[in-house]
This record gives structure tokens, sequence and C-alpha cells, in this order.
């Protein structure tokens, strides 16, 4: 058996999306996303040059040799461009396999360890009050989880503040829009948020808080601690984790989990955050570490340490890598939550699937493979638009970590 053709699909359905598609001799096809949010063509080019004139050829099988010919083989290793073209390909040799199989995918990773997969989804306003509102209406639409996001006085386009609706879309404009960050007004607001959330719901639903990289070691523990009594479910990326070893002061000041992982490449990232239980949660995806082969060594490693996933889920995941993450959590057992910032329609429509919510959770299929497939000629009417994310600038103009 072998790979006959491949090809690379760009569209904007709503926003941008890279698509691979695998064709074998036999018929069976494969899909796989290769989407790296403001970066795109990269990734489009490292595919068409180097990755798919070696594909051609190859028995699609044999899948984990084909990953360690794609990573070892190409002698640079790691990083977003590489490790996503690495993981469209993994995707779509899994869909293949299970598809041969006739199996659903999470069927050949060792079957179901739960019926379905907690989410969280994403409620931002411009105030408190406003954000208070949308997380009322996730509580209406059924949701357990929410994570919250306010806009804070003084501070320009606060992280995950959306223009009036209950999603946000950052990669908004051709070139990068300046946003504002002030670490003194964050740290009095954010806790006054979850605060006022817990006297209006409860304690009932998971509440999660997404800090984007912005905080130092020592103020993301002040956060941690102020936020203690409102039990969050985590906070995410308190501080940049290039340096893992970061992660050892705040863990050792503060018992609100701590959640990381949306723009780790490899097991290589997780590895001393993993092995010293400096987080509670790995939030790598399947599209952004290297694969469901890849994603799955992070996932073991983790749960010697009981540490489990939380994968990121934000719209620049194509429905795609939501097929394959919802198969992954369906069997990994050190499973966490999965985020879930819902596509628009007209990204659902040029990528039919078969997962559905319900009450909270999401459901994978029954269908073989991932489950999720891409409509070529709807997606050849949304052509490419450039499309950055924001750069983020301290008051005195610092460029800081968006
Ligand atoms: O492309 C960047 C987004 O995926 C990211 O900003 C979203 O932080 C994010 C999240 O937690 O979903
Ligand atoms: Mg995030």
């Amino acid at each position: 058996m072998k790979i006959l053709s491949a090809k690379v699909i760009v569209c904007s359905p709503g926003r941008n999306f890279v698509t691979l598609k695998l064709v074998t001799d036999q018929g069976v096809y494969g899909i796989g996303d290769a989407t790296l949010n403001g970066r795109e063509l990269a990734v489009v080019a490292y595919l068409e040059n180097h990755v798919i004139p070696c594909l051609v050829g190859m028995d699609p099988r044999r899948i984990e040799d084909i990953w360690q010919y794609l990573y070892r083989g190409a002698y640079w290793r790691r990083g977003p461009v590489t490790m996503r073209a690495i993981a469209a390909v993994d995707m779509a040799l899994w869909d293949i396999k299970a598809k041969l199989a006739g199996m659903p995918l999470y069927q050949l990773l060792g079957g179901r360890s739960r019926d379905g997969v907690m989410v969280y989804g994403h409620a931002n306003g411009r105030d408190i009050a406003e954000t208070v509102d949308a997380v009322g209406q996730y509580i209406e639409l059924g949701y357990q989880a929410i994570r919250a996001q306010t806009g804070v006085p003084g501070i320009k386009d606060a992280y995950g503040v959306g223009r009036g609706s209950l999603s946000y879309e950052p990669a908004d404009a051709a070139l990068p829009t300046v946003t504002g960050w002030d670490t003194a007004k964050a740290l009095r607001h954010v806790p006054q948020l979850f605060d006022k959330l817990r006297a209006t719901y409860g304690f009932e639903h998971q509440l999660l808080h997404d800090c984007h990289h912005r905080y130092t070691p020592r103020e993301a523990a002040t956060l941690g601690r102020a936020l203690e009594p409102f039990q969050l479910f985590w906070i995410e990326d308190c501080t940049p984790a290039e340096n893992q070893e970061a992660f050892r002061l705040i863990r050792h000041h503060t018992t609100t989990p701590l959640a990381v992982g949306e723009v780790f490449n490899t097991i290589w990232d997780v590895k001393d955050l993993i092995q010293n239980q400096w987080i509670d949660f790995v939030r790598c995806s399947v599209l952004g570490a290297g694969g469901i082969t890849h994603l799955r060594r992070i996932a073991d490693l983790a749960a010697l340490y009981q540490v489990r996933t939380g994968s990121h889920g934000a719209t620049d995941l194509s429905p795609v890598t939501m097929g394959c993450a919802l198969h992954f959590d369906t069997w990994v057992p050190n499973f966490g939550i999965q985020e879930y910032m819902r596509h628009s329609d007209a990204t659902d429509e040029v990528f039919p699937h078969d997962y559905r919510f319900e009450r909270g959770l999401l459901y994978c299929g029954e269908a073989p493979g991932h489950g999720v497939d891409i409509d070529e000629a709807l997606a050849a009417k949304h052509p490419y638009q450039p499309a950055c994310l924001p750069v983020t600038r301290l008051e005195d103009g610092t460029l800081w970590n968006w």
C-alpha cells in the first residue's frame, strides 16, 4: 500500500486554515490540520517543499516510522512549523489507519475511557458585569466549565476580550494590532471578577482563567494566592515557560492549579514541568505537539506524575484537530478537560464532522477514522486572507508578551 498523492488546502471560512489531504493507492484518504495562526504559509511551504515529496510512495500504515523519518530525518528538530507539519501528516495517517480498520480512531488507541469529554467555553466581556452575564449564558447552554476573561480599566484591549460576541478572534488584521498590558492593574482587577462570579453563581461550575504569559513568576504566585478562595479549575500560562524552572516559585506559593502547554511542540518542553510536578495540567494539542503519536508520549509521561491533560482548542485549531482531540480525550486515561471555542458556521460547513455537544460534554462520533472531512469545493470559495496575531506593549511602549 502506498501514498499516491498529497495536497495542501488553504482556506479562510471566517479564519485561515491549512489542511493536508493524503490519498492512498487504494482510494482511502486521510485529513490532517497544519494551521499555525498568523504564520500559515510557512507550514504550507514546509509541507509542499520538504515533506510531500518524501511522503509520496511511502506505506501509510507505517505511522511510527514516518513520524521518526520526519522528526529525526529532518536533522533540524522541533519548532512550531516543523511540528505542525508532522502533526498534519500524523493525523492524516491515523485517519487512514482507522478507516482501513473500519473503526473510530479512539478504538485503535485503546478504546473508551469515558462516555463524553468535559469541555470549557470562553466567556468574556469588556467589564466585570459583561463577563458575569457571558458566564451566565454558558451556564444556560449547559457548560460545566467556563473560562472567564474581562477587560481591565486602563488596559487597551485586554487579552481574551471580544468585540461584542461570546467568542473572540485574536488574529484580526493583516498586520499586528497593538494591545496593552499593566500587571498591577490586572492583579487588582482579576480577583474581583472571580469574587463576583462565585457570589453570583456559587461554586458548582468549574471556572478557568488564561493569563496568556503576562506575569513574572512572583506576580503569578500573587495572583494564584489571591484566587485561592474562588477555587479555580486552573490558571493558564501564568508566566512564559521557555524556562520551565520558573514554575517552581509559583508552585511553592499557591495551591491554585496550574496549566501550561499550548505553545509547546514536544515532550522536551514539558519534561521538567511534569517530572517536578510543577503543573497540574498539560495543555499541548494534537496539532501543536506533533500529532497523536507524540501527544500520546506526553500524556503517558504526565500520567506517571498525576498531571492531567487539558488540550488547547481555540478556533485556530481546525475541526480536524478537534476531531482528533476528541478521540484522544475519549481514550486517554489521565484526561482533565478539553478547550472548546466554537467554530463559526462557515468553518463547520467546510469541515463536515460527526462530533456533538451535549450538556457540557463533547462526544466523538463512531464513523471510521477521526470523523472530520473537508469539502474542497466549498473551501475553494474561501480564499486565504492574511491575518496576524496582535502584539502587546506596556504603557511606556515596551514590547510585552501577547
Ligand atoms: O493562536 C493563538 C490562540 O490559539 C491563543 O491565543 C488562544 O490562548 C488561547 C487559548 O487558551 O485558547
Ligand atoms: Mg491560552
